[in-house]
């Protein structure tokens, strides 16, 4: 197939927190997975990042630790082009943009920002925090991409980019493609493995809630040891199982085998051998791209070449899009 013929794909990952297995099997396995297949741009979103308080330094080094693990994981920079939002001032400018047409409404109502202003209140929150799905649209609109890989949390925010590039279309004239989310029946919503009711997340103060990218094979089997069960001993998925239903998802997300089959294999076994595997299985998965990503952070200065050029593509791919959009509204 002809590079220019194929699909777009825009994806990316925020540089806070530590990148745990949610996001590997939610994104960043898919976006390997469907490289050869279309035209990637594959994101670390920093300027979404700094929508709750971030130290410069640290940021500074979690954006090179993601471009590592994006590397470790099989992203290839010759087939995807990986960059840092912040080097694309297109993406804010098209955010402004998009902002003439959000509606308050629209933003009061998604479950992210609810989610993330319910502790301290929306009082303190940042208006970043609040515009924060109008930065992602303007991520993907402004590479016309028509398909977007994510995690299963991701799926308002995806139907508001809809909206709005409907909505941009509809005001000014055909400009923008109405992206497509695209996300896998399974790994698709990891929950924490403390408390399954809630998502498994980088930014948790709890590190025994998530299994991150970089944690040592111990410290793995550790968090699954831990990991809380529900009450009985089956290996069933349920919905009244909430915690045994998500290490099943997890298993069978990392090794492609059928939940089914996985509870067949348990069925009259405790919960004891069955963890036990889940977390070799998780090892395997993990251990190869966590060592890859280490070595690969030896070499800074060749992460932030690598992001500069991805950076240039990045830049003149949308500046026609951001260009065309300025140019209906009567800038
Ligand atoms: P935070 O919790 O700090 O908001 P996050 O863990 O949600 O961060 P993001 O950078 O916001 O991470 O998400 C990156 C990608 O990972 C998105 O595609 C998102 O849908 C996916 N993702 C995040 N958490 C999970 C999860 N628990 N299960 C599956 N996919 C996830
Ligand atoms: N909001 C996303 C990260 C993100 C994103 C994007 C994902 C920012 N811009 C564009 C896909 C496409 C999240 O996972 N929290």
């Amino acid at each position: 197939m002809e590079r220019e013929r194929r699909a777009r794909v825009f994806s990316g990952i925020q540089p806070s927190g530590n990148l745990h297995i949610g996001n590997y099997l939610g994104a960043l396995k898919n976006w390997v997975a469907i490289q050869d297949d279309y035209e990637n741009y594959f994101c670390i979103v920093d300027l979404h990042a700094l929508t709750v308080p971030q130290d410069p330094k640290e940021l500074r080094r979690k954006i090179r630790e993601v471009a590592a693990i994006y590397l470790a994981a099989g992203l290839d920079p010759g087939r995807c082009v990986i960059f840092r939002q912040s080097r694309v001032p297109a993406h804010a400018e098209l955010c402004w943009l998009l902002n003439g047409i959000a509606r308050f409404g629209e933003l009061s109502r998604m479950t992210q920002f609810k989610d993330k202003t319910r502790k301290e209140g929306t009082e303190s929150a940042s208006a970043g925090l609040f515009d924060y799905p109008v930065l992602m649209a303007a991520d993907i609109l402004l590479y016309n991409a028509q398909l977007v890989p994510v995690g299963d949390d991701q799926r308002q925010h995806l139907e508001l980019t809809r909206t709005l590039a409907r909505r941009f279309n509809h005001l000014y004239g055909e400009t923008f493609v109405v992206p497509e989310p695209m996300i896998m029946k399974s790994g698709a919503r990891v929950m924490a493995l403390d408390d399954p009711t809630e998502k498994m997340s980088k930014s948790s103060p709890r590190p025994g809630s998530y299994i991150s990218i970089l944690d040592e094979p111990d410290a793995i089997r550790r968090k699954v040891r831990r990991a809380v069960t529900d009450s009985g001993t089956e290996i069933k998925a349920s919905p009244e199982k909430p915690a045994i239903t998500n290490l099943l998802d997890i298993y069978s997300a990392t090794t492609g085998r059928p939940v089914e089959e996985i509870e067949d294999e348990y069925r009259g076994r405790g919960y004891g051998q069955f963890k036990q595997d889940l977390a070799e299985a998780i090892v395997e998965v993990l251990s190869p791209v966590r060592e890859r990503a280490l070595a690969l952070l030896d070499d800074p200065r060749g992460l932030d070449e690598l992001l500069e050029r991805g950076a240039e593509k990045a830049r003149e791919v949308s500046r026609p899009i951001l260009a065309s959009a300025q140019a209906k509204m009567g800038l």
